[in-house]
């Protein structure tokens, strides 16, 4: 078949936009057709499902904005190698709901972010999905209509205006993996229509089902197990790799590529910035496979990846691959598709590893981890992160934990009873989610106030350790703020809110335990945060304060321009962010302890600083020789400049 895309009528083109628009077809039109064909070209639709796509990437051009054409010209310029490496982005993921009620209210909290310095808004799905079994929004009954609970489409649309008009930045989730079963689709799956049923995984008798289920692991084996639920009016068996109420896509038909291909153009077009594909490691299955991370699955992101790049490529996609390091490097695209296939993923694995070293209080596992993640490719970037709506999944290698001298299933344990408040003296207050009997295997819920210990501390009215709590979070927070990629805090952690139990009473939620980390913001609570000596106010200045710092230093924006330090302490990590003439190192003390580093440490990779300013003390130090320290209090941290 021919490139048609190429054989379109250079009609009169007018608009800057649009000249640049045909150049990217012709750059990357073959490219596209090579990618589809990989994955349909046996399918009996391949034709006309190619001419399809064709048409959807007409259309999504021709409907997109000016405004955000010419946005998509000005992300271009930018002077870093994408305009997403910025250290002058910093983003929030919120519940609308849960936050403030609505979008219209949201537009009235803008300030609220503004005075945080908070630019990059991560709302959480506000797309219809049933209320009693929503998943949190991840179980979508319409793509395309926000859920009236929140408002209507117009209010999103409003709201991405005014936060353009304020420079800021809007991300919102694809869910690329499932439907809600109360899709469309879905419905005109279970009355029987053929070509819906196409849609999904069906399985008339549970031969395949057990085959399949033998190699796929379980997302929710508590409250749903298995990967396939029974739908009695069809006497069938659907795919149901996460709850029973969401069903699973099938790419392998090449309408429901083109169908999510549409629907990803149609958020680009209410002027996302960042496209959140939610679990992408799990849209392509294969008997004999976990049924994650295959090939397939990355070749349909690259196929996504070019006709975004091509209609609308101010927009950034970001990957949800909570995944083991390796594969997780694997969205930054391999091989001749290096930097193109996802612009961003998640840094689960470092997530999980601050957790690993705030527990132990030694950050060996940390630093074993670190080779594989420099490896991400130049012009990419990390979403990097300290807590989220989700739980805290202990997913890296047990090699790098056998590499820092522990015992892999021993330290998993200890981990877990840690922060689920099962180990003696451990402040964390948090519980285990998706705990999965046959193999073992447990995650973490908990706020990251409950899991540093302001929980049991206030509890226990015990001043101390609400001091101790607090500076366990703002190095849990520093971290991830000065490590490279866009720091996203999660809503309410910049107040301190700890866990909420009201999920317990709540039939549609009570099966999961993530509700408890998920807040509903009190905002009379909130006023604390301008009252000076509480713990609000505390917590959200040291916020503030962070996030004004990483903003005023360039060298943080991410340039692929992180070295870790050979620190020789092992309660201590630190790195040297460089890029031309510009450098600071950032160290961060786990142990609970004060402990010593060597002026050594600043003397590697070519430096001899004289002297260092601190930005967060204010302070400056004076480098000493090798054989003497600077010492750091427990949970301290340092960013340091040469001065
Ligand atoms: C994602 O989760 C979402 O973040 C979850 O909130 C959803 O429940 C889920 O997808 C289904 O839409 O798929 O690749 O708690 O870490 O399920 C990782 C488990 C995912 C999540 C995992 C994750």
């Amino acid at each position: 078949m021919h490139n048609d895309i190429l054989n379109k009528p250079n009609k009169t083109t007018s608009t800057l936009p649009e000249k640049k628009f045909r150049i990217r077809q012709h750059d990357a039109g073959d490219e596209i057709l090579k990618l589809y064909n990989q994955i349909y070209q046996s399918h009996p639709d391949y034709k006309d499902g190619y001419l399809d796509l064709l048409k959807i990437i007409e259309k999504a051009f021709s409907n997109r904005p000016g405004h955000l054409k010419n946005r998509d010209l000005q992300k271009l310029k930018s002077t870093e190698a994408n305009w997403f490496l910025s250290n002058r982005i910093n983003g929030m993921s919120l519940y609308v709901d849960r936050f403030c009620g609505t979008l219209p209210r949201l537009k009235n909290k803008l300030n609220y972010f503004k005075r945080l310095g908070i630019n990059l808004l991560h709302l959480m799905p506000v797309f219809e999905s049933p209320e009693n079994e929503s998943d949190g929004g991840y179980a979508v009954s319409n793509f395309r209509k926000v859920a009236a609970r929140f408002g209507k489409l117009k209010d999103l649309v409003n709201l991405q205006q005014k936060m353009q008009e304020q420079d800021m930045y809007l991300m919102l989730d694809i869910v690329l993996n499932h439907t809600s079963q109360q899709h469309e689709w879905a419905k005109k799956a279970r009355a029987g229509e053929k070509k819906y049923q196409d849609y999904f995984y069906f399985f008339n008798n549970r031969v395949l089902p057990d085959e399949l289920d033998k190699a796929m692991p379980e997302i929710f084996p508590e409250s749903s197990p298995g990967n396939f639920t029974y739908v009695p009016e069809l006497d069938k068996w659907v795919m149901t790799v996460f709850h029973n109420y969401q069903w699973d896509l099938n790419y392998r038909n090449p309408a429901v590529f083109n169908e999510m291909l549409d629907t990803v153009f149609f958020y680009a077009n209410l002027g996302v910035d960042v496209l959140r594909i939610d679990a992408p490691a799990f849209i392509w299955k294969q008997k004999g496979t976990a049924g994650q991370n295959l090939d397939e699955a990355h070749t349909l992101l690259k196929l996504i990846k070019q006709c975004v790049q091509m209609v609308t490529p101010g927009m950034a996609l970001l990957a949800e691959a909570i995944v083991a390091p390796d594969e997780i490097m694997k969205y930054f695209g391999t091989g001749n598709y290096l930097a193109r296939e996802c612009d961003l993923a998640y840094n689960a694995t470092q997530m999980a590893l601050q957790w690993d070293a705030l527990a132990t209080g030694d950050t060996r596992v940390m630093l074993a981890a670190q080779e594989k993640l420099l490896n991400k490719p130049f012009a990419t970037s990390w979403l990097t992160y300290t807590r989220c709506h989700d739980d805290i999944g202990l997913g890296y290698d047990d090699s790098m934990i056998g590499n820092a001298g522990f015992n892999p299933a021993e330290h998993r344990k200890f981990l877990k009873n840690y922060y689920s408040g099962n180990y003696h003296n451990s402040p964390a207050m948090g519980k285990l989610f998706a705990v999965n009997d046959k193999t073992g295997d447990a995650r973490i819920s908990g706020s990251l106030a409950s899991l540093c210990g302001l929980e049991k501390a206030l509890n226990h009215d015990d001043k101390t350790a609400v001091e101790i709590s607090i500076q366990k979070i703002i190095l849990m927070q520093a971290h991830s703020f000065f490590n490279s990629g866009i720091p996203m805090l999660f809503y309410g952690d910049e107040q301190g809110y700890t866990n909420d139990y009201s999920y317990v009473d709540d039939a549609d939620k009570n099966y999961d335990n993530r509700w408890m980390h998920r807040p509903i913001i009190d905002w009379e609570k909130n006023k604390l945060a301008a009252k000076k000596g509480t713990t609000e106010n505390k917590i959200f200045s040291l916020t503030k304060k962070l996030i004004a710092i990483r903003s005023s230093i360039p060298v943080l924006a991410d340039m692929k321009n992180l070295t870790w330090l050979n620190i020789q302490n092992n309660h201590v990590a630190g790195f040297l962010r460089a890029w031309e003439k510009e450098r600071v190192y950032c160290i961060f003390n786990y142990s609970n302890q004060s402990t010593g580093i060597s002026w050594y440490s600043f003397k590697q990779n070519d430096m001899k600083p004289q002297k260092l300013f601190d930005y967060w003390s204010r302070k400056v130090y004076r480098v000493g020789p090798d054989h003497e320290h600077v010492t750091l209090q427990p949970y301290q941290f340092l960013i340091l400049e040469p001065r």
